[in-house]
This record gives C-alpha cells, sequence and structure tokens, in this order.
C-alpha cells in the first residue's frame, strides 16, 4: 500500500532520470523561445528585420523535447522555422538576432537570415528553405557518421506539408534500407501555410507514411515537452545502439501565422484559442511548480532575466555592421 502510494505521488518524468536541472533548463529554453520571437516579432514591425521571418511559438516544447536528449556531437537539420531549435541546441541568441537583423555577427553571418541559422560547431546543420528539400541532407549526414565508425545521431525537423513531396519518400526508403542512424520529427501544426491538413493529405494517421518502409514510428503530443522528450530518448537510443531510423510526428499548433505577412484568415480565433489553453509553456511551468521543482516566484525572475538577455541581443544585433561588399562574393559556386 505504501509503495502504491510512493509511485502515484511520483512526478511522471520518475523513469526518465533527468534532474531538477535538466527540467528547469527545458522550461527555461521553452521560455527563451518565446521571448526571443515576441520581440523578432516587435523588431520586424519596426522595420529592422527583413525577408521571411517565420515564428516557432506554440511549437516550443517539440524543439525542446527532441533536443535536450541530445549529445553534442549529434547533428539538427530543420526547415525555415528554425529559430526555436537554434536556441534549443544552445545556439548564442546574440548571434541569432543579428542574423534576424541581416548583421555580419550574425549567426550565418548576416547572409542567411531568418530561414538559415546556421552553427557548425553545435551540430547545427540549418535552417533550409525547400520545403522537403533538406531530409535526403540528414539522411546523407547519418550515412556519413555511419561510414566514419561513429555513433552520433542525426535528427530532422520537418513540417507536415513536405510529407507530400516525393523526395520526403525517396528518403524514407533509403533510411530504412541502408539502417541509418536518423529520426525524423515531422511537426504537424495543423497548416501548410494557409491549407489545412484535411484539404491536402489523404489519410488521418500521418506517422503511417513512413510505415510503406517498415520504419520505427508513431505519434506523440508535441505541446509536451516531456513526452517530446520521452518518445525521441527512445528513437535516440534506437539510432545510437542499433543504427535504426524513426518517424516521429509531433501534434503541435503555430500560435502565429505561418510568416510575418500572414493575416492568418484560413482559422477561428475560437481554434486558436482552443490550442492555448495547452500552451506547452504555461502547463509545464505549473507543473514544475506544482512538484516543487520551482517556485511561482522563479517563474517571474526568470522571466524578467530571460527579457533582459533578449534586450540585449537586440541591442548587440542594432549596433552590428551590415557584411562588408566583399563578402558578396564570397560562398559562390561559379
Ligand atoms: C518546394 C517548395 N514548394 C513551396 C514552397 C513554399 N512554401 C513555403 S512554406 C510552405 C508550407 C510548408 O508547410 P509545412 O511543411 O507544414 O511547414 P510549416 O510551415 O507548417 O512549419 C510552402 C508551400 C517552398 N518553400 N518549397
Amino acid at each position: 500500500m505504501k509503495e502504491e502510494k510512493k509511485k502515484t505521488n511520483q512526478p511522471r518524468w520518475a523513469d526518465l532520470n533527468l534532474s531538477n536541472e535538466k527540467l528547469v533548463k527545458m522550461y527555461r529554453d521553452m521560455l527563451m523561445i518565446r521571448r526571443f520571437e515576441e520581440r523578432a516579432a516587435q523588431e520586424y514591425g519596426k522595420g529592422k528585420i527583413g525577408g521571411f521571418c517565420h515564428l516557432y511559438i506554440g511549437q516550443e516544447a517539440t524543439g525542446v523535447g527532441a533536443i535536450a536528449p541530445l549529445r553534442e556531437d549529434d547533428y539538427i537539420y530543420t526547415a525555415y522555422r528554425d529559430h526555436g531549435q537554434a536556441i534549443a541546441r544552445g545556439m548564442d541568441i546574440n548571434g541569432c538576432m543579428a542574423e534576424l537583423f541581416g548583421k555580419v555577427t550574425g549567426v550565418s553571418k548576416g547572409i542567411g537570415g531568418s530561414m538559415h541559422f546556421y552553427d557548425l560547431s553545435k551540430g547545427f546543420m540549418g535552417g533550409w528553405g525547400i520545403v522537403g528539400g533538406h531530409p535526403p541532407l540528414a539522411a546523407g549526414s547519418a550515412f556519413a557518421t555511419k561510414y566514419q565508425g561513429k555513433d552520433s545521431v542525426t535528427i530532422c525537423f520537418m513540417g507536415e506539408a513536405s510529407t507530400n513531396q516525393g523526395v520526403f519518400h525517396e528518403t524514407l526508403n533509403m533510411a530504412e534500407l541502408w539502417k541509418l542512424p536518423v529520426i525524423f520529427i515531422c511537426e504537424n501544426n495543423g497548416y501548410g501555410m494557409g491549407t489545412a491538413i484535411s484539404r491536402a493529405m489523404a489519410g488521418e494517421h500521418l506517422f503511417e507514411k513512413a510505415s510503406g518502409y517498415e520504419m520505427a514510428r508513431g505519434a506523440v503530443n508535441g505541446m509536451d515537452v516531456i513526452e517530446m522528450y520521452r518518445e525521441m530518448s527512445i528513437a535516440i537510443k534506437r539510432a545510437r545502439e542499433k543504427s535504426l531510423p524513426t518517424f516521429l510526428e509531433a501534434r503541435t499548433y503555430r500560435f502565429r501565422g505561418h510568416s510575418m505577412s500572414d493575416p492568418g484568415q484560413y482559422r477561428t480565433k475560437e481554434e486558436i484559442d482552443e490550442y492555448k489553453k495547452r500552451d506547452p509553456i504555461e502547463t509545464f511551468g505549473r507543473e514544475l511548480v506544482a512538484e516543487g521543482v520551482l517556485k511561482e516566484s522563479d517563474l517571474e525572475s526568470m522571466d524578467e532575466q530571460i527579457k533582459a538577455d533578449v534586450q540585449k541581443a537586440v541591442e548587440f544585433a542594432d549596433a552590428s555592421p551590415q557584411p562588408p561588399l566583399e563578402m558578396l562574393h564570397e560562398n559562390i559556386y561559379g
């Protein structure tokens, strides 16, 4: 009886070997992404940021929960909605903000912009703009590390619309055929630009697309950082120890438009409000307080500190110089 009571009193992450420090870091990373992007939206409005800018707000738990169980020698590929994953990977927020501002101190020297964050030292391989264009690169990365006899894992984020591309299927086929240590994380936020998934995709169970290749697969609640961490830990173990791929469908939602230029008239306020009730940051923050990991006052002071850090990043970006003209001729094939 005593034993049973003890079990039910345990937090739901008790089996995951997560220290309080790690739990707090996961919460902090999600809040940093949120505050960084809210500020990016403001700066975009002021004309400080140009070009495309796709916000990750609402999807934070997917990126943080997927990246938290990785090792430093693992690799990450993603699409253009890349700020959140870059921050979750520990990329410098000054460099990230400067990249948005198109400054030479940016993570891609100011010539990539919002869609092309990159940091080799963190194994963050971008930031890619073509829908479905990067999954084959991720499979190539997994092939390379396997060929070199390393036990690194490559993870690849993609939007659900990319799974309608032919190259997606070619990639899954080769990944399973060659037993590559790669994890595909499909962030199903329900919409490809303004088109609801139900209008563009046959079949209700997206993750079953991987069944044609007999790949390990499943769906996970992408609004829940702990569930993401749990499923990713299993997939990472499979990739690292057995060199096998996994396809995970993370069910999530973006609270903002597709990009900064999207007025978002294809969804109702009621639908958005419904998802906001499941805000991944608020729900996890409440849970950490309920479990005694943090106090309400800790949440507040952390938020203040993060806002101050983001303010400094904006000042850094603003004060940084533009890339010099000579750089126009660098990194060009010809
Ligand atoms: C090959 C290709 N076709 C069209 C586009 C234009 N486009 C940019 S984003 C996007 C929607 C992609 O949606 P999804 O993959 O679900 O990702 P999300 O934006 O929801 O993160 C489209 C069609 C593109 N970038 N590349």
